[in-house]
């Protein structure tokens, strides 16, 4: 019986790329907790089906259709006004938690974002965090006073290493009060710190730092949450401005053994004349961060997104779907809704709401309601 051997050994090849196919397409960090492990499983189980919508604060505050604002009215967003669900994806920022305020750089009090963050998670909805972190070598700078060095300092000036650690201790104690009443569980949060990079706005910005500085500040970071802080509720992306090559994306891409997802921000300015280029460039990067996401095995997102004031009345069919439709992205997030002058998602009453509508009931974004069927917390 010359067969029975070769079965086995076929059944033990297809067991073991069957493991290393899931070994690599685990996240980072090994000691994650069951529902960031479920998060990020099924994230990859969604992937190809429509990414999932985020909008930036969108249940901190919206646009009124007098277009006086709203602020922390209970369980509204803009999104839910027009479409009767909240977005998919809820997107806040740490900016100024790092000096100790009450709001943060938006004006969003910690202590609501912290109640809010856990409300949408028990709704089934996903959460990302960024950190418009102001100036570690003089803190009273903002995240856009950038100075040569910043992070050559960080790296290497024990005054400002203890500082820059000092304030990861307030992000992380920001990080573990995000529990599930139910579980005592961490709730996951998608973690994208040290953003659009590729730009020269920040103090962490390509300009202002070598590729090696911005990725060793990169790997500091992560060991010290992940590490010293035994934070198991983050999933990391690594998040660039505009980017004209593969080459170029990976720059300062600091390693797959800290990275879960790879995304980018871009933003359309200048429409309509600028329409077809923006299409095209996007679309473009799109193709190209896919390549390298399946190379290096990770999930996808647009981070950061959209047009000011939403000029484009049919922007969301015209503009976006033929950007994210047929791809493999987990999610696209608009920006927030600040002001009737600066905003980026639909409210009651604007020009664009009922393209918006268009664009969910034609399922080229998933909101809240599918969302909550795919379970993303569970194992299933
Ligand atoms: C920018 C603008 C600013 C805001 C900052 C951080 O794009 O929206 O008003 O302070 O993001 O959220």
């Amino acid at each position: 019986m010359k067969t029975l051997p070769r079965i086995s050994q076929f059944i033990k090849i297809l067991m073991l790329s069957v493991c290393l196919q899931y070994t690599l397409q685990a996240q980072t960090n090994k000691r994650a907790n069951t529902a960031t492990k479920q998060l990020y499983r099924n994230l990859w189980k969604h992937q190809g089906a429509a990414p999932l919508f985020g909008h930036q604060d969108a249940l901190a505050y919206g646009i009124n259709p007098d277009l006086s604002r709203w602020i922390l009215d209970d369980n509204t967003s803009d999104i839910k006004k027009i479409t009767g669900q909240h977005p998919a994806v809820a997107g806040w920022d740490l900016g100024q938690i790092e000096l100790d305020s009450a709001n943060n750089l938006d004006q969003v009090p910690f202590a609501s974002m912290q109640r809010l963050i856990v409300e949408h998670y028990r709704r089934g909805g996903v959460n990302t965090i960024s950190w418009h972190s102001h100036n570690p070598v003089s803190p009273i700078k903002t995240t856009w006073d950038h100075q040569d060095s910043t992070i050559r300092k960080i790296l290497n000036d024990k005054v400002v290493l203890a500082r820059y650690n000092g304030w990861l201790d307030k992000v992380a104690r920001f990080l573990k009060s995000l529990k599930d009443p139910s579980t005592g569980q961490l709730i996951p949060i998608i973690f994208r710190p040290y953003h659009e990079h590729t730009g020269n706005w920040f103090w962490w910005g390509a300009g202002h730092c070598t590729a090696r500085e911005y990725k060793q500040l990169w790997r500091h970071t992560v060991k010290y949450l992940n590490q010293k802080h035994k934070l198991n509720n983050l999933l990391w992306v690594y998040s660039t401005d505009k980017f004209t090559s593969k080459e170029h994306y990976m720059e300062r891409y600091p390693g797959n053994d800290i990275i879960d997802l790879m995304g980018f921000d871009i933003y359309h300015r200048g429409a309509p004349k600028s329409n077809q280029t923006y299409v095209g460039e996007t679309k473009n990067m799109v193709a190209w961060l896919t390549e390298l996401a399946k190379t290096n095995k990770k999930l996808t997102a647009i981070t950061e997104t959209g047009l000011d004031q939403v000029s484009m009345p049919t922007w969301w069919t015209d503009i976006l779907s033929p950007i994210i439709s047929q791809s493999s992205l987990s999610y696209v997030l608009v920006w927030r809704n600040g002001n009737k002058g600066h905003f980026f998602g639909p409210y009651p009453g604007h020009a664009s709401a009922d393209n918006f509508k268009t664009m969910v009931t034609t399922g080229g974004v998933l909101l809240e309601t599918e969302t909550q069927k795919l379970n993303l917390y569970q194992k299933h």
